[in-house]
Formats: structure tokens, sequence, C-alpha cells
């Protein structure tokens, strides 16, 4: 499964090699692609992803599907999948892929949180949050706690020395957050906005500190069911959901899609938790969770079909 340039999907790589794969694809397919920087980070990165953009129709803009992966260092298997993706969305000549290819306007951005994973891959692999240092020395916050929609509420900590849960000093705190989001809102016709953690095997749809439903609640459910369907066909155990996170876990407050959700009333807005059980999920499964993970968002296209 190596490709020519070494970069394959039985290992596990860091930040930089991530980068490459994204420059050499971006150049293989240069017609289609486009390099992306989605913002900067603490240590000086850019935040890098792919837009796989081919032709349209005169005249149509097509909707833009947007996918945030490894906001969550240690998560290593969301960054895995999403390059498997990409692969998948550029070389694959299954018609139902190439359809998918062809339906969206794509911006996909593999690491969201490049300092932290680089940290997780090189010193702690339990890393989680961003490198920021805070007033009194400790090290990073939870980029997943830091978007500026009812920040600080649920599940979340005021002490920058928490290993996982610091919501930062104030919303979008971290250049990371601040950066991605602004990229966000440049975005015309958002439809898909898609965050892919690990593990739990779950669906989340927003808000995720209410028990509310928003207002289009059953499609989003609707379309949810689609994806997992799509998904179930490769797998045996069964994702939970969709379901909002207050319904299905717990409440949690600064997470990104819910900010998405509020601040563009962006439709389609969804959480996957992917399988495993533990961050040490072996890079032998990056293939197949690679697959599901193209045939759930295959059922979420084609779920929103038939809205
Ligand atoms: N879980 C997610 C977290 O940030 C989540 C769950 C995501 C809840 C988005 C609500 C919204 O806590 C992990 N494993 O990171
Ligand atoms: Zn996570």
């Amino acid at each position: 499964r190596k490709n020519r340039k070494g970069f394959s999907w039985d290992a596990y790589y860091d930040v930089d090699d991530i980068y490459a794969y994204l420059s050499n694809v971006s150049r293989t397919y240069p017609q289609w692609t486009e390099l992306i920087v989605g913002g900067k980070t603490y240590e000086g990165r850019q935040i890098r992803g792919i837009r796989i953009n081919t032709p349209a129709k005169e005249g149509v803009e097509k909707p833009v599907f947007f996918i945030e992966s490894g906001i969550h260092a240690r998560e290593w298997i969301a960054p895995a999948t999403t390059t498997y993706f990409i692969n998948q969305l550029l070389t694959s000549s299954n018609r139902n892929i190439t359809r998918l290819r062809d339906q969206f306007d794509w911006r996909i951005f593999p690491t969201v949180n490049p300092d932290g994973y680089h940290y997780s891959y090189v010193f702690d692999r339990y890393w989680r949050k961003t490198r920021s240092i805070s007033y009194n020395g400790c090290i990073g916050a939870d980029p997943n706690r830091n978007w500026d929609y009812n920040w600080g509420q649920y599940s979340t900590s005021t002490n920058p020395c928490d290993y996982q849960l610091y919501a930062g000093s104030r919303p979008f705190s971290e250049i990371e957050t601040r950066t991605l989001s602004s990229y966000i809102s440049d975005i015309d016709n958002l439809l898909f906005y898609v965050a892919f953690h690990s593990y739990a095997s779950l669906l989340l749809i927003p808000y995720s500190d209410s028990t509310e439903h928003v207002h289009n609640y059953e499609d989003l459910i609707e379309v949810g069911k689609t994806s997992l369907d799509y998904g179930s066909g490769l797998n045996k155990g069964r994702y939970k959901g969709p379901a909002t996170a207050a319904e299905a876990i717990y409440k949690v407050s600064g997470g990104s899609m819910d900010w998405v959700r509020y601040a563009f009333n962006t439709p389609l807005v969804y959480t996957y938790e992917l399988r495993g059980s533990s961050f040490h999920w072996p890079a032998e499964k990056i293939p197949e969770q690679g697959d599901e993970v193209t045939q759930m968002i295959l059922g979420l296209a084609d779920g929103a079909k038939n809205l």
C-alpha cells in the first residue's frame, strides 16, 4: 500500500510526513487540488489541508464539505483515517467514490492541532491539548473546549495544569482555534462540517451542552443513520447514535462542532468518535477504519440527497 513517495497506511506518521504527503498529492493532481492553510499554531506551524474540487458544470457552485481531524493530539487514528480518505477520493475508480469526490468542494484538514500531535508523537503519547504556555507555566489548552459558544460551562477545567480539559484563558485563546475559526468564517456555502475523534464508536450531533433539539434535528438523525448504515456493511459492532453528547455521554461546551452550528447555522454538523479500545489503536487497523469512514461519509452524502 505504500505509494511511491513512501507514505502508507500501515504506520502512523509525524506532522512533517503528513504535510509532505499533502504536498505530494497536490502536485500529482494540480488540476483538482490545492494545498490550503487553515491557520497557524503556537509553535509556528501551519494548519495545512487540501482542497479537492473537480470541475463543476458552468454556473454551479458546489457545496463545501469540511473535515476537521486530529484536534486532540493523542487520537492518532483520526489523522491517519483522514489521509486514507483523501487517498480514496483521489485514486479510487469506484463509481460511488468518484461521484462523492465530484459532488463537493472538499476542505480537509488531517491534523488541526499539529503542535500537540507532534508532541504526542515524539514525547508523550497521551498528550491531548495544544502547546501554549499559560500564565502559571503550565502547558496547553483543550482545543475542543476553546471555541466561542457557551465557553467554559460543561466538562471543562479552569486549571491550566489540567492534563486534559483546560478550556483556555478565554474563548479562542488558542491561536489554532482562533485562526481555524476565521478560515471557516470565510467559507460560503458550507453544507457539511465533520470532525473526527477517537475512541467511542459514536456519532454526535449539536448541541453538546443541551438536551433540546435543533430545528433540523430529524434531518440530522436521518442523514446520520444513513451514514452509520453504510459503515455497518463493513464491520460487526455498530456505532451508537446519532445523538447529542448531552444525551449520549455527558454535556460538553466549547467544542468546534457547536460553534460552527451556532455561528453559521450550518445544516449538517457531526462529530464521529471512531473505533478503538485505546489510543494505541494498531496501525494495521488504519485501512479498515479508513474504509469504514469512506462508507460513512458516502452515507452522509447519499442521506443528504433524500432531504
Ligand atoms: N471526546 C470528545 C470530547 O471533546 C465530544 C467528545 C466531541 C463531545 C465534540 C462533544 C462535542 O470530549 C473525545 N474523545 O475527545
Ligand atoms: Zn477527541
